[in-house]
């Protein structure tokens, strides 16, 4: 499989295309622009969501509502546009409109403008911006319906929001039916206090990060490959996940806390029952060897607070080389609820490439009688 996305924050729209879905699958665009609303949603968000109402266009490798089997191209168009196209728009336009270089510590602004040889970091941020991940969205909700056919289910929820953590240990299940609405966690106590949290760092310019938890249910052993590096499945997973803008940490099962348990504190012990090996505990959050081990995958990550501060950071004016305070239009003061609907796109699009590159399968039908015969 392969997905490339195309688009800037403010350009025409945001785009992406996907390559290796067999043919017969059903989409329900319901579905992935319920994903998309997903993903502006969150206590939190900036002016820019209000703005946009995201939804996906599907541009080709379907015909009533079912995949070829082709490549699949997807359209989120960006609102906004009508008021950039003026300094944004590829056919022409005036480049000395909203040039940004008091550039924003934590950003790609910088390193970006110094990597590209640019003096406006509008080139660099446009496409860095977060807003990037809608197209991932849209394609990982196809995933997502691939995945469903097979009987894997992927699902998440808001674990910490800046220093408000539920520590609690939650179900699938549990996940799947009762995140609440305001941020995506799992208790209405803990939203409030998270709220609280983020009105307090609006009001003193400032940002909060967060960290999303992850859960696969229903994938059967074997995914991955404990032969070669590029194989393992769960350095397939942490690359996908730290490709998420603002993702900073990923831990696969108890991941860090690991490191401080003893051998016999930190593996999952196998017994026989009924025929079958099984497990008491899942410490290792499904993967072992860099394979799937048919336990429940367990995944963290952890965003950083969004790097533009209303009150400005500390940092250089390119243009002038005198001190500045960092540039701040408009911001989120947390994404965290948006960054953990991406990260379960994106591990759907990581699971997906897995089952098809080692099942192959023209058809949707042929995939799933080779997953059903493992
Ligand atoms: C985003 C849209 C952006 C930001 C955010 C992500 O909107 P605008 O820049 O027009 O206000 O809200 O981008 C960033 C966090 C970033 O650092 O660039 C979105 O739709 O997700």
């Amino acid at each position: 499989m392969k997905l490339t996305t195309a688009g800037e924050s403010h350009g025409k729209g945001l785009f992406a295309i996907l390559e290796g879905i067999p043919a017969g699958l059903r989409l329900d665009p319901g579905a992935i622009d319920a994903a998309l609303a997903r993903r502006q949603s969150g206590y939190g968000r900036g002016a820019r969501q209000k703005l946009e109402q995201d939804r996906a266009e599907i541009l080709s490798g379907v015909r009533d509502l079912v995949t070829l089997g082709s490549p699949i191209a997807l359209a989120v168009w960006n609102r906004d546009y009508e008021n950039w196209k003026d300094c944004m728009a590829p056919e022409g336009c005036d480049r000395s409109l909203r040039r940004l270089t008091r550039v924003r510590p934590g950003h790609a602004d910088l390193a970006g403008m110094q990597k590209f040889g640019t003096d406006d970091a509008r080139n660099i941020l446009e496409r860095a911006s977060a807003r990037e991940t809608a197209a991932r969205v849209a394609a990982g909700e196809v995933c997502r319906a691939l995945l469903g056919e097979l009987g894997i289910s992927v699902t998440g929820y808001v674990r910490s929001v800046g220093r408000v953590c539920d520590e609690e240990s939650y179900s699938f299940r549990e996940i799947a039916s009762s995140r609440r609405p305001l941020l995506g966690m799992m208790k209405e106590e803990k939203e409030r206090e998270a709220a609280a949290r983020i009105e307090e760092a609006k009001r003193e310019g400032d940002t909060l990060g967060g960290v999303a938890e992850l859960r696969v249910w229903g994938l059967k052993s074997g995914f991955g490959s404990c032969m070669t590096y590029g194989e393992k499945l769960d350095a397939r997973i942490a690359a996908a996940l730290l490709s998420v803008q603002a993702v900073k940490g990923v831990e696969v099962g108890l991941g860090f806390a690991l490191a401080s348990a003893k051998g016999s504190e930190a593996h999952d012990e196998i017994f026989a029952e009924k025929g079958s090996y099984v497990r008491r505990t899942n410490r290792a959050g499904g993967i072992e060897g860099g394979m799937s081990n048919g336990e429940e995958l367990v995944l963290r990550a952890a965003m950083k607070p969004i790097p533009t501060l209303m009150k400005g950071l500390s940092t250089v004016d390119t243009q002038s080389g005198k001190p500045a305070l960092a540039a701040a239009e408009r911001s989120d003061v947390c994404a965290v609820t948006a960054c953990e609907t991406v990260l379960e796109s994106v591990l759907c699009y990581v699971l997906a490439e897995a089952v098809t590159e080692r099942l192959g399968g023209d058809t949707v039908r042929q995939l799933k009688e080779r997953y059903e015969r493992l």
